[in-house]
């Protein structure tokens, strides 16, 4: 089923898979392990080992060294629902907290099919030729919905993918340890300790989500496509307000016309609105990420805000209303969860629930109650 070439061979009994560059380190782990006859008795599988357990120290060496296996590993570690993975992330994290804050932090958000991977593709080669070093994040509130998107990217960003300065990692899904914000933060504090200096977040939802990516990152792109319809201008207004920049992508062929008329009405659209960053204008730029056009532009802007709002002190202070808004994240996330778990309140919910179907209690007094059985312990 396999072109098996003799480079790509590693042993007797595996070998690299066809879709492994030929001159591939050992950034690709995958192996492909040859089948074994079933004889009816039960046989102990050869080479699945598991993967032993790592210490705290490991973990953070690991990351430190940039190791992608152990950085791998360690978003893992974060994004599991168990307690006890819980407790060592946070140990790992504190350890790895000291080597975060330095890269530059870019939300990329959009309407399904704007072009975000293909423009984190581009960009992002664009990048690793400039010599940086790149962990791309994508962030999908509703990864039941789209499932494909993340087997699409791997396609999207197939270049990028094979760059060994480049990290792409789907993002979690919700938990009950406090869901995707948390874990995306914490991924952010891991490639940022692994050295990674540009993390490029992608946001595939439109609406809770761009807020919660806004809350992380220190520049928010929106990539739009001419014409969109006008029955998303809702949406967009609503996430122009948080965007330091607006992109108008696929700028190419016949739709290059339309793209720059689209661009003089968002430019116009902009002027209305009030800028999220101090001292930083949003503007509407045009860029094609299929052929390239403006995508040089949109990074040297990118550069310019960084210069501008790092000296006027805007990024740094930013920065610190992000870590304090987390801290109330976290405090708020842990009382959710500590209310819905009580055992006395999910009992009082199920009774309160019947009264307000059956309209015997207002809202507020029933809210009240079920406070009151919370606390009262
Ligand atoms: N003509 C043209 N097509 C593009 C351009 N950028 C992306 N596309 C195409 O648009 C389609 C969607 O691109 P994606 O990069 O997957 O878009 P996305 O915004 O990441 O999509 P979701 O993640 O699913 O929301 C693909 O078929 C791309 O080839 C562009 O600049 N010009
Ligand atoms: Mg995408």
């Amino acid at each position: 089923m396999f072109n098996m070439t003799d480079k790509k061979k590693t042993s007797q009994d595996s070998y690299k898979p066809d879709w492994v560059p030929e001159n591939a380190g050992q950034e690709f782990a995958t192996k492909v392990v040859k089948g074994k006859r079933i004889t009816g008795k039960t046989e102990k599988r050869q080479g699945a080992k598991k993967l032993r357990t790592l210490s705290v120290d490991e973990y953070v060496s690991g990351v430190l060294k940039c190791d992608r296996t152990i950085t791998a590993r360690t978003i893992t570690l974060i994004e599991s629902n168990s307690q006890e993975h819980f407790e060592k992330s946070q140990e790992v994290l504190k350890r790895l907290l000291p080597y975060s804050g330095k890269s530059l932090r870019i939300g990329i958000s959009g309407i399904p099919g704007a072009g975000k991977s293909t423009l984190i593709e581009t960009l992002g080669c664009d990048l690793i030729r400039k010599g940086y070093k790149l962990a791309v994040l994508t962030v999908d509130p509703s990864s039941s919905v789209s499932k494909g998107s993340i087997l699409g990217d791997k396609v999207r960003m197939e270049k990028l993918s094979r760059e060994e300065n480049c990290f792409i990692r789907p993002s979690p899904s919700g938990g009950i340890l406090g869901g995707v914000a948390r874990k995306t933060r914490e991924t952010i504090t891991v490639c940022e300790a692994a050295g990674f200096d540009i993390v490029l977040i992608e946001t595939m939802g439109v609406g809770q989500s761009e807020i919660t990516v806004r809350s992380m990152v220190d520049f928010f792109l929106l990539v739009l496509i001419s014409g969109g319809g006008d029955e998303l201008q809702g949406i967009k207004r609503g996430v122009m307000e948080i965007s330091d920049a607006v992109a108008i992508n696929k700028a190419d062929g016949d739709n290059l016309e339309k793209a720059k008329l689209s661009q003089t009405e968002y430019s116009l659209a902009l002027k209305y609105i009030k800028p999220i960053t101090r001292d930083w204008e949003p503007k509407c730029y045009l860029c094609s990420a299929l052929t390239g056009y403006g995508v040089d532009n949109l990074w040297e802007e990118v550069k310019k805000f960084e210069k501008i709002t790092k000296q006027s002190g805007s990024f740094e202070e930013r920065r610190k209303a992000q870590s304090l808004e987390w801290v109330f994240t976290i405090i708020e996330e842990n009382l959710k969860e500590n209310f819905y778990n009580d055992k006395a309140v999910q009992k009082e919910i199920t009774k309160i629930t019947s009264l307000i179907q059956k309209g015997e209690i207002l809202p507020t007094s029933a809210a009240e109650k079920l406070l009151h059985t919370y606390y009262k312990k």
